[in-house]
């Protein structure tokens, strides 16, 4: 079910297993040449009378728990299964499972990036929801699997199990999907069943028995982190010291650090710190693009949810001054609770220009506190934009929505963002 990346790379799977299959699909216009060349059936739409055929089902992660065709084939019984469970059951190697809102794929590729550099012998690679399909590094060599996972993962794959779990943070986001907060939080803890070690930001969020807490682990080696002056670094500390945590769990795995004799830790963060100087940062993420004319620009296409932009927020009001930030943001607000709007550093603020499928209702939350306008688009907002700003200012794109009502996704945002502002 679904023929997107997830789907093709399943199809791949099974036809290298000689194993027959249909697939289904809602899109309109998807390119099915490949499904045709090896006579394979491609059903435009979800059919539930196929199921007569069909013993065991495959999902995408895009695929609703709610599918009638889901919900049939779990009524007879049929076999359901995700290209994450088929990987956790045949892939053999050390396998460490990356789930959270926010930070995500940064986390998941610093990992990468420490564990590339402190263990230049192992395999490692990056796989899953960053945007390469577990199943298509089916045979490959590999030593280490850092695997992102969403909630959609999570959700619907039956046997979760890891050597190492880790859940960065857990606010309000795609409850357009999961029916309440209370529901998402229980499938984000899913990452948690079967797994070897738990790590985890913090003990104050859902309570989970015997976790490791990346926020407080650090405690005692605050200093190390006290060259970290770059704005970027800063906007990232709890995303640096859970990719370090990651190592450092790793390491006491394979007994190469110890939990209880800690002599080594202030040289070996201090050694990850550095490996992170040279971490390629990535694009859509609190990217800073440049300034002109002392107007700073940057880019948080990334920021789907409310509680990434406010972080965002947050991490220019330590380093600017009051009514210094002009703000872009809306789109589809995918039923997040919007009062925590409220709670947003309006001093900050010089201007909002909001835009996108829940304007309206965005701009009824924030019209109180700050200066607001609805705009029909980014390319108007900037181009109003142009006669607030003074020597200083920053110009934000941070949207608190996902970009689907007006975009492919937040990448084609990002990159129209880029586009306008002339940082091509
Ligand atoms: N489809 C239907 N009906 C549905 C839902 C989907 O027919 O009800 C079809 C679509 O028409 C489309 C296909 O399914 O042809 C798309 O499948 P998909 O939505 O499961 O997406 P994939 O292309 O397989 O990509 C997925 C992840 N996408 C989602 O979970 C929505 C990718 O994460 C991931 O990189 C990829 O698998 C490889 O693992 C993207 C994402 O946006 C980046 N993830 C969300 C996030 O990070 O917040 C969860």
């Amino acid at each position: 079910m679904g023929y997107g990346d997830t789907g093709v790379s399943i199809a791949k799977y099974l036809h290298n297993q000689s194993v027959p299959f249909i697939v289904m699909d809602s899109r309109e216009g998807l390119d099915c040449q490949w499904l045709m060349d090896n006579d394979y059936e491609f059903i435009n739409g979800f059919n539930v009378d196929i199921l007569d055929q069909v013993e065991k089902v495959y999902l995408s992660p895009g695929i609703s728990i709610n599918n009638p065709v889901l919900i049939r084939a779990k009524s007879l019984n049929k076999e359901v299964e995700t290209d994450i469970d088929i990987f956790l059951r045949i892939q053999t190697c050390f396998k460490i499972l990356i789930s959270g809102t926010n930070g995500k794929t940064t986390v998941t590729s610093m990992a990468h990036k420490l564990f590339s550099d402190y263990l230049l012998e192992n395999k490692v690679l990056t796989l899953g929801n960053i945007g390469n399909p577990v199943l298509n590094n089916l045979s490959k060599d590999i030593e280490i699997a850092l695997i992102e996972v969403s909630s959609f993962h999570l959700e619907l794959s039956s046997s979760i199990s890891s050597d190492i779990s880790v859940l960065l943070n857990v606010s309000q986001d795609h409850l357009d999907r999961h029916s309440s907060f209370d529901e998402y939080k229980k499938v984000k803890k899913k990452i948690f069943n079967k797994s070897k070690l738990k790590i985890k930001e913090s003990s104050s969020d859902l309570s989970t028995e015997g976790c490791f807490y990346y926020k407080d682990i650090f405690n005692e080696y605050i200093h190390c982190f006290d060259g970290l002056s770059d704005i970027w670094a800063q906007h990232n500390i709890e995303n640096i010291k859970a990719a370090i945590s990651i190592l450092l769990a790793y390491l006491i795995c394979v007994e190469e650090l110890s939990f209880e004799d800690r002599s080594n830790w202030e040289i070996f963060i201090k050694d990850c710190l550095n490996i992170l100087n040279t971490f390629n940062r990535l694009p859509h993420r609190f990217e800073t693009l440049g300034s002109k004319e002392g107007i700073t620009y940057i880019n948080d296409s990334k920021a789907t949810n409310i509680s990434s932009t406010l972080k965002a927020l947050n991490s220019l009001q330590d380093r600017y001054g009051d009514r210094k930030v002009i703000l872009l943001c809306g789109g589809d607000s995918k039923g997040q609770d919007l009062n925590e709007l409220r709670t947003i550093p309006t001093s900050l603020l010089k201007k909002v220009y909001i835009f996108g499928l829940d304007k309206d209702l965005i701009a009824s939350y924030l019209r109180d506190f700050v200066d607001v306008i609805q705009v029909k688009d980014m390319k108007e907002a900037l181009s109003l934009v142009v006669e607030e700003t003074s020597n200083g200012d920053v110009i934000l794109l941070s949207p608190a929505c996902s970009s689907t009502d007006m975009y492919n996704d937040y990448k084609e945002r990002g990159e129209e963002f880029r586009r306008l502002t002339n940082f091509i």
